[in-house]
């Protein structure tokens, strides 16, 4: 049986979508219409309580949490080497990047994104998402230095943490600058943003590639 991997175009579902594409695996994509608030309806909510896209659904496994489902397909499918053994020391490095990403990059860009979200007075909202810019365009300044040693975040072999990174960046359009015009950045994109499956991923969601 295939998998089912609940989506709406450019949001965290981008990262799964991109990796169900590379192992190649059978799998279907089904819309979550956000421009009608699907992610709050009944039957979805059923899958993910919080309302929040996406779900992989695998079977009896329905499972949500981008990063979670990423961990699934890439431990699913060990050969395709899309995230490294248990209990090494590259493995320790996917869970510090995974975590690091979405538990303090995504939230933040969340906060940069959503101001309104988080204030009960409008009238601050765009002096939040200027601090927040300024945050978040500090954090990936501080990526980019990583990557100017190695092409991927661990090191010669790329993985699940570079699709995200990678998708993650691209949100990051707004940013003054924005994300990808760090140089690192732009190569590191410009890597990802070659692979068949990555480009196959964004025709199917009818998103631009990041400009090499
Ligand atoms: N930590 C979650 C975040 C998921 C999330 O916030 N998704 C957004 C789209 S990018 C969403 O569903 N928003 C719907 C809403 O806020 O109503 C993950 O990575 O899966």
């Amino acid at each position: 049986m295939g998998y089912t991997l609940h989506y709406f175009p450019d949001n965290a579902s981008l990262a799964p979508h991109m990796l169900l594409r590379e192992l190649a695996v059978p799998f279907e994509l089904a819309l979550v219409d956000r421009t009608a608030d699907a992610q709050h309806s009944p039957a979805y909510r059923r899958l993910n309580p919080h309302g929040r896209i996406p779900v992989l659904v695998d079977g009896d496994l329905v499972l949500y949490e981008a990063a979670a489902i990423m961990l699934h397909l890439a431990d699913s499918h060990p050969a395709a080497g899309w995230s490294p053994a248990l209990a090494t020391p590259q493995r320790a490095q996917l869970y510090k990047w995974l975590i690091y990403l979405t538990n303090t990059l995504q939230a933040e860009l969340m906060l940069w994104f959503y101001p309104l979200r988080f204030t009960d007075d409008p009238a601050g909202a765009p002096a939040v998402k200027d601090a927040m810019g300024r945050r978040i365009s500090a954090i990936f300044s501080h990526l980019a230095q990583e990557l100017t040693d190695r092409p991927y975040l661990l090191g010669d072999t790329i993985s699940i943490a570079d699709l995200y990174l990678f998708m993650l960046a691209y949100w990051g359009y707004g940013l003054t600058p924005p994300a990808l015009d760090l140089p690192a950045l732009r190569q590191f994109a410009a890597c990802i943003a070659a692979r068949p499956a990555v480009q196959a991923t964004f025709a199917a969601e009818g998103l631009k590639l990041p400009p090499a």
